[in-house]
C-alpha cells in the first residue's frame, strides 16, 4: 500500500497548489499506451512524459501523422528519454481547442491506439469561502449544495456564484470575472487584497464576506438571466482597476442586492470568493 498511498498524496498535493503556482505532470511511456491517457491542467503547467522502451513519438493532434500541422511534436526515445512541454497562457492563446482538450498520439504506433489527451483548464483562479458549509455557516441555514463552488442561498434558491476565465498577466490581462446565479439585481464586483477568517469568511447580509483587506471597487453591473461580468467593452481591465503587479495574490467577490424579505433583514448578499495570482 505504500506506493498507491503515495501516489495519492502527490496527486492531493497537486491539486491543492495554489492559482499561478505552476506544476509539472508526468506521463509514463509504458508499452504502447500513455499513462495515464488522459491529464488535466492548469494554464502554465508542464507536461512531462517519460520513455521506458522502443521508440515512440509525443505528437499533437488526432491524424496520426507529423506533417507540418501539429502544435508540437518530439521523439520519445532512448535518445529523447524525456519530453516536457508548458502550456503557457501564449501557447493556449496561439492554439485554442475546443474545450481546451489537446489530443495527442505516436505516430509509429497511432493504429495501436498510442494516443492521449491533455484537457488545460483556462479558469487561472481559486474559489474559495463558498456557502455550503464547508466554510464559515450562512447566516440562516442557508447553505448551498456542498461542491456547487458558490455563495450562501439567495431568495431565488440559489447560491451567487464567481469564477473566472482568461490570463492573470499584468502585461496581457484577458481575465473576465463571471457572476452567475444571482437576482436581476445590481452587483458590485470587488477586490481585496486579503480573505476574511483566513478564507472562511463572516456573516454579511445573507451570505459571507469573503473578500477583505484593502478593497477596490472595480464596477457595478446589472445582471440580466442572473448574471453579469467584469470587465465589458469600456471598463478597464482587472489588473489596471485593481492596480495590481506581478507577483500579488488578489481576491475577488460580488455583492449583489437581493431585496425581497429572506434570511437577515438585510437586502444584500455575496458570491463566494474568488483568488487571483497575477503573473508578468
Ligand atoms: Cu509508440
Amino acid at each position: 500500500m505504500r506506493i498507491p498511498s503515495f501516489a495519492l498524496l502527490v496527486l492531493t498535493l497537486g491539486l491543492a497548489a495554489a492559482p499561478g503556482q505552476a506544476s509539472i505532470v508526468d506521463v509514463a511511456q509504458s508499452g504502447f499506451g500513455f499513462t495515464p491517457q488522459n491529464v488535466t491542467i492548469q494554464v502554465g503547467d508542464t507536461v512531462r512524459w517519460n520513455w521506458s522502451s522502443f521508440a515512440h513519438t509525443v505528437t499533437e493532434g488526432t491524424d496520426g501523422l507529423i506533417n507540418g500541422n501539429e502544435a508540437w511534436t518530439s521523439p520519445l526515445d532512448v535518445l529523447n528519454p524525456q519530453f516536457s512541454f508548458t502550456f503557457t497562457p501564449a501557447f493556449v492563446a496561439a492554439n485554442p481547442r475546443p474545450g481546451g482538450v489537446y489530443d495527442y498520439f505516436c505516430s509509429p504506433h497511432f493504429l495501436a491506439g498510442m494516443r492521449g489527451t491533455v484537457t488545460v483548464n483556462s479558469d487561472p483562479g481559486l474559489g474559495f469561502c463558498f456557502g455550503d458549509g464547508s466554510a464559515t455557516a450562512c447566516p440562516c441555514a442557508n447553505s448551498s449544495a456542498p461542491g456547487a463552488g458558490a455563495g450562501c442561498l439567495n431568495s431565488l434558491g440559489t447560491g451567487g456564484k464567481l469564477a473566472g476565465s482568461g490570463s492573470a498577466s499584468v502585461s496581457n490581462d484577458t481575465v473576465v470575472l463571471s457572476g452567475t446565479a444571482m437576482p436581476n439585481s445590481s452587483a458590485l464586483y470587488f477586490q481585496g487584497t486579503a480573505q476574511q477568517a483566513a478564507g472562511l469568511g463572516a456573516v454579511f447580509g445573507d451570505g459571507l464576506r469573503c473578500a477583505a483587506g484593502s478593497v477596490i471597487r472595480l464596477g457595478t453591473k446589472t445582471n440580466v438571466s442572473g448574471g453579469s461580468t467584469y470587465p465589458v467593452v469600456g471598463d478597464l481591465a482587472v489588473s489596471v482597476k485593481g492596480a495590481c503587479t506581478a507577483g500579488v495574490t488578489r481576491h475577488y467577490q460580488v455583492w449583489y442586492r437581493n431585496a425581497a424579505a429572506f434570511c437577515t433583514a438585510s437586502t444584500f448578499n455575496l458570491s463566494n470568493g474568488y483568488t487571483l495570482v497575477w503573473q508578468a
